[in-house]
């Protein structure tokens, strides 16, 4: 489906955001700024904006300890985003949570998770909220290679099969588990054909390139929201940092690591959106010079803000109804 000017610009804009987000996030955490560990997802954007352009208000996501994508592709402001990373006073959870806790319920993200495979039974959750209520939503559970293996995720697909919600999963396969390559992981088998087995479609989608993502998301989500059925989407990405900052990589070769960035999905998009003659270069230009000024207008109002006082140390512990 052709998508109009507007929404490509948009598009491209989110990619560019979370790419110079994670940068700049990790570079202020290897240099000691950000307490507790940072996973990146540069070099899987294509995969959240792709598959978050077929969300509205309406819509849930389920996120991973890799969430940051996901929070900016469902609308997460990245001002919030860097306070609560950076552990602020006015972070989006009271910077009490840090980068594997966001959650942000004003945009229907129900949250990072520090628990590998914790966010499929939650995306199970929304969606049979979404069934029972009739809201008309659904909800988009992210996971791992790594996550696909759990029993929280088996069971999450089986409930979502049994009890028929409009849940989307869309496993992240970004080739490792930590420092583990998913053929050694999960043993070799397929993650589509594996995760089908349960009784849900499932599709494979290269997560370079953004309008490959985008045409599946249309379907599969569109399908979702229509039959109120389960369905997986497997999304093939490449992470360019290592498993958390710091993670100097040596369980990959010099070639894997440079070949990965031969595919840069943000590269990919531009070079397809120009030669169509759909957006001129100097507008993407344009667009990466916002971009930076907003990412770094937020890192230093983050690092400038005050830490949360001790006194709200025990408060937003439990839910008052
Ligand atoms: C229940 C649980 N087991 C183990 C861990 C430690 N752990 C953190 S991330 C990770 C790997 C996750 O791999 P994957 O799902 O492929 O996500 P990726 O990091 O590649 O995005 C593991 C094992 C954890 N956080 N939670
Ligand atoms: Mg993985």
């Amino acid at each position: 489906m052709q998508l109009d000017r507007d929404t490509l610009a948009e598009s491209y804009r989110r990619m560019a955001t979370i790419r110079a987000f994670e940068e700049r996030v990790g570079a202020d955490s290897l240099s000691g700024l950000i307490p507790g560990f940072v996973h990146l997802y540069a070099g899987e954007e294509a995969s959240a904006v792709g598959i978050c352009l077929e969300l509205g208000a309406n819509d849930w996501i389920g996120s991973t300890h890799r969430g940051h994508g996901h929070c900016i592709a469902k609308g997460s402001s990245v001002e919030g985003m860097m306070l609560e990373i950076y552990g602020r006073e006015g972070g989006l959870c009271g910077g009490k949570g840090g980068s594997m806790h966001i959650a942000d319920l004003s945009v229907g993200m129900l949250g990072a998770n520090g628990i590998v495979g914790g966010g499929a039974p939650l995306a199970v959750g929304a969606a049979l909220a979404a069934k029972t209520l009739k809201t008309g939503g659904v909800c988009v559970g992210f996971l791992g290679d790594g996550a696909s293996n759990q029993g929280t995720t088996a069971e999450a697909m089986t409930m979502a099969v049994v009890l028929k919600v409009p849940v989307v999963f869309v496993i992240e396969n970004n080739g490792y588990g930590e420092f583990t390559a998913v053929s050694y992981h999960s043993g070799g088998v397929d993650l589509a054909a594996r995760a089908a087995s349960f009784g849900m479609q499932a599709t494979k989608v290269d997560g370079s390139d953004f309008f490959a993502v985008h045409e599946v998301a249309r379907e599969v989500i569109g399908k979702a929201r229509e039959t109120g059925m389960p369905a997986v989407i497997e999304v093939a990405v490449n992470r360019w940092h290592g498993h958390f900052t710091g993670d100097p990589q040596a369980y990959r070769s010099a070639e894997e690591l440079a070949l990965v960035r031969t595919r840069d999905p943000l590269v990919l998009f531009k070079t397809r959106v120009i030669e169509a003659g759909l957006i001129p270069a100097d507008l993407f230009d344009k667009i990466d010079g916002e971009v930076a000024e907003r990412i770094e207008a937020a890192a230093r109002a983050a690092i400038a803000a005050p830490v949360p006082h001790v006194s709200t140390v025990t408060t937003d512990v439990y839910v008052s109804y």
